[in-house]
């Protein structure tokens, strides 16, 4: 009998293409390593990172059926942001289609991009590792990875910090709960 972890990644195999399928191999990897430093559940890591990103190359089609289907109502910044489907879109599709019935993991999948205020270390675990898998070459990569060593909040500061300054150059709408997670974390760091 296949393990639920080889179901899962025969479905990633149908929905993406070949450069997310080995990101998301990647993040689960990354992910279950930062969950045994840190002291969060390693297999429920492991699992949002396989599926975190599992809609990321739905169609607008295939992702509005879904919010249809499930009766998810997207607020007006939501629906010009398509880098927000995804996440939305997967946490949506774990937990209806797949039956994924642990709220950690999904709750990890839905804020994977965003972050939300008061973050749960998986929820962290998840988001940081997105940002330092194997496959990530961008500029600063490498001094990400070391925070990610030493504070999972530096870490995410860093990340949140990052996101924000790209979306503000390009002149693109900030999700609530991205400025949410940013003010909080660095509110918690304030005394
Ligand atoms: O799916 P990945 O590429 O692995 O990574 P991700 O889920 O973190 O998505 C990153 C993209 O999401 C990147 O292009 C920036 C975008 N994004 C993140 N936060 C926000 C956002 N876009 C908008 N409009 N608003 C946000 O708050
Ligand atoms: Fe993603
Ligand atoms: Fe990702």
């Amino acid at each position: 009998m296949k393990n639920k972890y080889e179901t899962y990644r025969a479905i990633l195999r149908e929905k993406l293409d070949e450069y997310r399928y080995v990101h998301s191999i990647n993040v689960s990897e990354t992910s279950a390593e930062l969950a045994r430093k840190y002291g969060a559940d390693e297999k429920k890591a492991y699992e949002a990172g396989l599926l975190h990103d599992i809609m990321k190359n739905a169609d607008k089609e295939e992702t509005f059926a879904l919010f249809e289907k499930y009766g998810v109502e997207l607020t007006q910044l939501e629906k010009k942001s398509p880098k927000l489907w995804h996440a939305i879109a997967g946490s949506v599709y774990c937990k209806y289609e797949l039956e994924i019935d642990d709220e950690d993991v999904i709750s990890a999948i839905r804020y994977h991009t965003t972050g939300r205020a008061g973050m749960t270390e998986l929820e962290k675990v998840l988001f940081t590792a997105d940002f330092i898998s194997a496959d990530r070459n961008y500029n600063g990569v490498e001094e990400m990875r070391e925070k990610a060593q030493i504070s999972l909040d530096e870490a995410m500061t860093e990340g949140l910090r990052f996101t924000i300054d790209e979306l503000c150059n390009a002149l693109k709408p900030i999700h609530p709960d991205t400025i949410d997670a940013y003010n909080d974390i660095l509110l918690k760091g304030i005394e």
